[in-house]
């Protein structure tokens, strides 16, 4: 019998509390945060990415705008919005919804965000302030998983984690965050991905599987050690005739195989996903308190 680790729930006491923040400042006087949202093209999963964001900006009293353009959008126009949003003082958080069309060359486009309003903490110096340690824009979910730990009690110090995956948005900022000295980290950390002849040699050994590798249902009971805690940031579509839509959406992991084993398990839908929306409206808000405090 496994905790189930309600991301759900968790990310609405995290708005909640950010959803306070915001009240306390405009009763205060202060400006709300603004968040600018640029989406590229009609990929259905980044248009209900995005519509849960502006959802949920509204919900806090967050000022946001959401541009959408179409597929063959020119990398020249989507750099040109960006520099707008750069010198807009009202916007505190500037998010280019990723992936972009393949004409679009994605590290560039990160790289003309303004560091002081990149609350997605993709630009190098959002990565570089990570790996350091020093304060700076966290990816969200990689923020998202370290708040569903703490937050859940899991011990880290001196906890072996096992991350599989190494993308850019996951697997590299989440292993950097963990092995960190500092109370909400300081674990022995491995990475792990597709190069490896056998993942199970790393995953048998985890305390906590940090599973981000894009393959659905990957993680077998064999696959992990009694007692650990499995956090599933998978999010794959699979063929289901019994669903409304003909597919469903599963994790990395298979939960029911799993579940019996672990000690915590994040469920998917509802774990670490609401934690990622959660947390950019953290970033916002952590945005406009920084350019308060130059
Ligand atoms: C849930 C994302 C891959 C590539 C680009 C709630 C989200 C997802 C799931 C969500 C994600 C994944 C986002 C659930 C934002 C997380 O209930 O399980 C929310 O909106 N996400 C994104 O913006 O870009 C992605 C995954």
């Amino acid at each position: 019998m496994a905790l189930v680790i309600d991301g759900k729930a968790i990310a609405a006491e995290v708005r909640n509390e950010i959803k306070i923040k915001v009240s306390e400042r405009i009763a205060a006087g202060k400006r709300t945060p603004g968040l600018a949202i640029l989406l590229v093209g009609d990929d259905p999963a980044s248009q209900s990415y995005v519509g849960g964001k502006g959802k949920a900006c509204a919900e806090l009293g967050v000022y946001s705008v959401i541009e959408r353009r179409p597929e063959n959008t020119s990398e020249e126009e989507v750099l040109s919005i960006i520099n707008e949003w750069n010198r807009t003082p009202e916007i505190d958080g500037i998010l280019v919804q990723l992936p972009l069309p393949k004409h679009i060359d994605e590290n560039k486009v990160i790289l003309s965000i303004s560091p002081d309003k990149d609350v997605d903490g993709f630009h190098p110096q959002s990565f570089g302030r990570l790996v350091i340690g020093i304060p700076g824009f966290v990816p969200c979910t990689p923020a998202g998983i370290v708040e569903l730990l703490v937050r859940s009690q899991i011990p880290l110090k001196g906890k072996h984690v096992v991350v599989l995956g190494r993308s850019n948005i996951v697997g590299k900022p989440i292993a950097n965050l963990l092995y960190q000295k500092n109370p909400r980290a300081n674990a022995v950390v491995t990475i792990c991905h597709t190069a490896a002849p056998d993942f199970r040699v790393y995953t048998r050994q985890a305390d906590i599987l940090i599973a981000a590798a894009g393959v659905p249902l990957l993680i077998k009971a064999d696959d992990v050690k009694e007692g650990v805690t499995v956090i599933d940031v998978g999010i794959n579509r699979v063929d289901d005739p019994s669903a409304s839509k003909g597919y469903k959406i599963v994790g990395d992991v298979d939960y029911e195989s799993v579940f019996p084993k672990a000690y915590a398990i994040t469920p998917v839908p509802g774990g670490v996903g609401p934690m990622t929306i959660a947390m950019l409206l953290n970033n916002t808000l952590k945005s406009i308190e920084m350019s308060e405090n130059q």
